[in-house]
C-alpha cells in the first residue's frame, strides 16, 4: 500500500514538476539605458515586461545603466556574460548598435529590443513606432494653440521643442513630424528648436524653456526624460503650455501640459515578451508600427484635456487625430 502511494506521488510530481521548473527557470534581464523614473518608455517598458512575467511565472531583474552612455556597452557585456537571462528587453533607437556587437561574444544570447528598429540579426527583435505620426500629432496641437485665443497664448506665431540630445530617430522622425503639424494649421508658424546636451538637467531644460517663453513662444513640445520637470515649471509659472511625448502625464500639471502624444510601449512590451516566453517572437526580423496598429496615439479621452482645452481647438484636433488613426492619413517613416 505505502509503495503505490509512494509511486503515485512520484508519477504526480514527475507531471506538475516540469511545467513549474520550466516556468521558474524562464529569466528576463530588462537594461535600462538611463534611470526608469520620469524617463516615460522605461516606466512603460518594465510594466509591460513585469505584467507578462508575472502571467508567465518568468522572473524579471531590472538594470539601471544610468546615464553615462559610454558605460552601456561594458554594462550590457557584463549582463549577457552571467549568461543568466534568456532574454535582455531595452528600449531606445542606440541599443541595438550596442546589443549587435555583445551579441558576437554570446551567441546564445537573444535581445528583445522596443523603441528601436536593426533588421537580420537572429539574435535581435526589434520594434519601433512611427514617430512622424506622434509628433504630427503634437505638431498639429501646438499650431491650434499658438494660433488660439487661449489665456496663455499671444499673437506670435512661435513654437517651442526642447531636447535631451539628437539622434537620427529625433532628427528624421520627431522634428520633421512636429514642424509639419505646426505647418499644416499655418505655413507661417516658426519653430525655435533647443538642445540640452542630457536627459535630467531640469535646472539647464528650465532656463531654455524661459528664454523661448520670454521670446514669445507660447507652448513647447519637450522629449526631456527626467529633465521635462523644467520646462513644466517655467511654463507653469509664466502661463504657458507643454505638449508632452510618450505616456499619458495630464495630472502632472493640469492645465499647464495640454497634449499627450503618445506610445502604447506598454502593451508592446507586454506582448512581445509574452511571445518570447512562448516562443513565437520572430527573431531577426524588425517591426514598425503605427497609429492605425494602435501602438501610436493622441490622449484625447483625458477629462485634463477635455476641460483644459478649448471645444474649438479640440474639434479641429479631432479631425486630425481622427485621419491619422483610422489610416487615412499615413504619414511615412523614412530610412533612419
Ligand atoms: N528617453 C528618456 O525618457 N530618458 C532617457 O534617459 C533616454 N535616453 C536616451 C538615450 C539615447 C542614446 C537615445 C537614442 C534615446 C534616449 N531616450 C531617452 C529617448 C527615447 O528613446 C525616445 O526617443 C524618446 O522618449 C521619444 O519617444
Amino acid at each position: 500500500m505505502k509503495r503505490t502511494w509512494t509511486i503515485a506521488l512520484v508519477l504526480a510530481l514527475s507531471v506538475v514538476l516540469p511545467f513549474a521548473a520550466f516556468a521558474q527557470s524562464y529569466k528576463i534581464g530588462v537594461f535600462v539605458p538611463g534611470v526608469v523614473a520620469g524617463s516615460p518608455l522605461y516606466e512603460q517598458m518594465v510594466a509591460g515586461t513585469e505584467r507578462a512575467a508575472k502571467e508567465a511565472g518568468a522572473s524579471v531583474k531590472v538594470i539601471e545603466a544610468g546615464f553615462n552612455q559610454g558605460e552601456w556597452q561594458e554594462k550590457m557585456t557584463a549582463l549577457a556574460a552571467t549568461g543568466e537571462y534568456d532574454i535582455i528587453v531595452t528600449s531606445n533607437p542606440a541599443m541595438p548598435f550596442i546589443t549587435s556587437e555583445v551579441a558576437k561574444a554570446f551567441p546564445k544570447q537573444k535581445f528583445l529590443h522596443l523603441d528601436a528598429y536593426f533588421l537580420g540579426n537572429p539574435q535581435i527583435y526589434s520594434l519601433l513606432y512611427n514617430q512622424v505620426e506622434q509628433a504630427y500629432f503634437a505638431g498639429y496641437l501646438g499650431g491650434l494653440v499658438t494660433t488660439s485665443k487661449m489665456k496663455g497664448a499671444n499673437a506670435d506665431l512661435k513654437a517651442g521643442m526642447i531636447v535631451a540630445q539628437e539622434y537620427p530617430a529625433l532628427t528624421k522622425m520627431m522634428k520633421p513630424g512636429f514642424e509639419q503639424g505646426l505647418q499644416a494649421v499655418n505655413p507661417k508658424i516658426t519653430l525655435d528648436y533647443r538642445v540640452i546636451g542630457n536627459w535630467y538637467d531640469a535646472n539647464k531644460a528650465a532656463d531654455l524653456a524661459n528664454s523661448m517663453i520670454d521670446a514669445g513662444v507660447d507652448v513647447i513640445l519637450s522629449i526631456t526624460g527626467g529633465a521635462a520637470q523644467g520646462i513644466i515649471k517655467a511654463a507653469k509659472e509664466k502661463g504657458k503650455y507643454v505638449l508632452f511625448f510618450d505616456s499619458n502625464e495630464y495630472k502632472q500639471a493640469p492645465g499647464t501640459i495640454i497634449g499627450c502624444a503618445i506610445l502604447n510601449q506598454e502593451k508592446a512590451a507586454y506582448e512581445r515578451v509574452k511571445m518570447a516566453i512562448q516562443g513565437t517572437l520572430p527573431w531577426g526580423q524588425a517591426e514598425i508600427m503605427s497609429a492605425k496598429d494602435g501602438y501610436v496615439d493622441f490622449a484625447d479621452n483625458d477629462p485634463l484635456y477635455i476641460n483644459n482645452v478649448p471645444a474649438s481647438v479640440r474639434n479641429k484636433m479631432a479631425v486630425v487625430v481622427k485621419k491619422i488613426r483610422s489610416g487615412q492619413l499615413v504619414l511615412q517613416v523614412p530610412q533612419l
